[in-house]
C-alpha cells in the first residue's frame, strides 16, 4: 500500500527500510533517490541491484543497509534477475506455495546509468517486451561513478570523464546523450518518467504511481555525482535545481508510449551555461575556443523542449 505522506518532514521521518552507516560519498544523490522509494510504500519490497556505487556502497558484507528482500546480480542483468523473481513469484502464488498470498509484493531494479544505458541495455529491453511486473530506475550520473568515473552513453556532450578527457586537444565527451527515455516508451512500457531528487513531490507521486502501475515501469532519476560532477557534497540539491530549471533535465512522463505529460514548467528558465558552470566537469567549456559547446549545448536543450511541448499537445 503507498503510504500518505503530507509533507517533507512526515517524510524525511518515515519508517527507514534503508539505512544509513553505508559507504556512499555525503551528498550523493543515489541515497536520496532509494530512501524516497523505500519511504514511499508499506509492501513488501524485492530489490534487484547490480554492480555500482550503490551495490557496493550499501552492502558490504557482513553488513547491509537493506531491510527488504535484496538481490545483488552481475553487472548487466538486473533486469533478468527481478524479471525472474517476479516469474517466480508469480508461479508460487499460482501453485498455492506462498505462506501469504494476499500480501503486496513489488519489484524494483535500481541500476547505474553504465549498466542501464550501456551494458544491460538489451535485459532491460526483453524484461520490459515481456511485460514483466515490476519498477526499473535508473540512478543516472551520467558515467560509470564505481570504476573511476569513465563515460557512458549517458554523459553529455562536452563532459570531461577519464575516458573522455578534457585537455588540449579535445573538450571532452564529443557524443550527445542518449535519449533512453524515448527508447522506453517506444517500447509501449505502460509508464515511464524522470524524476529529479530536488522536487521530492513530483518524485514521489511518480514512484508511488510506479508501484501501482501493472507491468513494466521504467523511471530515469537524475543522480547528481559529487565525485564525477565535481561540486562540493553540500550543492546536490542545488545542482538538481540547476538542472530542472534550464530544462537540460525536464521532468515528464509518457503513458503506454504515447501520453506525454510534462510535470514541471519552471517560472523563469535559466541559461544551460549557470547549470554547466556549477561543475567542474564542465569547466573547460568556459575556455577560449569551447564556446560553441555550450552554444550547442543551448540549442539542443531549446529543441528538446519543444520537442516535448509539440507531443504533449499532440497527444502522442
Ligand atoms: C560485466 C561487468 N563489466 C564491468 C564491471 C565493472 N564495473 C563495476 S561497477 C562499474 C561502473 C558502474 O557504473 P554505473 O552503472 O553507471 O553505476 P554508478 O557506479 O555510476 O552508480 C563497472 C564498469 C563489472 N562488474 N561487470
Ligand atoms: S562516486 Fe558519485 S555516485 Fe558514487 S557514491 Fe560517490 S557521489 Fe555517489
Ligand atoms: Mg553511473
Amino acid at each position: 500500500m503507498v503510504k500518505k505522506i503530507k509533507n517533507l518532514k512526515e517524510y524525511s521521518t518515515a519508517n527507514e527500510r534503508f539505512e544509513g552507516s553505508h559507504l556512499m560519498c555525503p551528498g550523493c544523490a543515489h541515497t536520496i533517490i532509494v530512501r524516497e522509494l523505500m519511504n514511499c510504500t508499506d509492501d513488501n519490497l524485492v530489490i534487484g541491484c547490480n554492480t555500482g556505487c550503490l551495490e557496493v556502497g550499501t552492502a558490504v558484507y557482513p553488513y547491509t543497509s537493506w531491510d527488504t528482500s535484496w538481490i545483488h546480480i552481475g553487472f548487466e542483468n538486473a533486469a533478468s534477475a527481478i524479471a525472474g523473481s517476479e516469474a517466480m513469484y508469480k508461479t508460487l502464488k499460482r501453485k498455492g506455495k506462498l505462506k501469504d498470498p494476499d500480501a503486496p509484493v513489488k519489484f524494483v531494479v535500481f541500476a547505474g546509468d553504465g549498466s542501464t544505458y550501456d551494458i544491460g541495455f538489451q535485459w532491460l529491453s526483453g524484461a520490459v517486451e515481456r511485460g514483466h511486473d515490476f519498477t526499473y530506475i535508473c540512478l543516472d550520473n551520467e558515467v560509470y561513478a564505481n570504476t573511476g568515473g569513465q563515460r557512458s552513453s549517458a554523459t553529455p556532450i562536452g563532459a570531461s570523464t577519464t575516458t573522455s578527457p578534457a585537455g588540449r586537444v579535445s573538450y571532452g565527451e564529443k557524443q550527445n546523450k542518449k535519449d533512453l527515455i524515448a527508447i522506453m516508451a517506444a517500447h509501449g512500457a505502460p509508464y515511464v518518467a524522470q524524476v529529479a531528487p530536488n522536487k521530492w513531490k513530483d518524485m514521489l507521486k511518480k514512484l508511488q504511481k510506479s508501484l501501482k502501475t501493472k507491468g513494466p515501469v521504467f523511471l530515469n532519476a537524475m543522480s547528481p555525482c559529487t565525485t564525477e560532477w565535481k561540486f562540493a557534497p553540500n550543492e546536490t540539491i542545488d545542482i538538481s535545481d540547476l538542472a530542472v530549471d534550464s530544462l537540460v533535465f525536464p521532468l515528464f512522463e509518457i503513458e503506454n508510449g504515447t501520453k506525454l505529460t510534462i510535470n514541471y514548467r519552471p517560472k523563469n528558465v535559466i541559461p544551460v551555461k549557470e547549470y554547466l558552470a556549477a561543475q567542474g566537469r564542465f569547466k573547460h567549456l568556459f575556455k577560449k575556443g569551447n564556446e560553441h559547446i555550450i552554444k550547442e549545448w543551448q540549442k539542443r536543450v531549446d529543441q528538446y523542449w519543444e520537442y516535448l511541448q509539440r507531443r504533449e499537445e499532440a497527444g502522442v
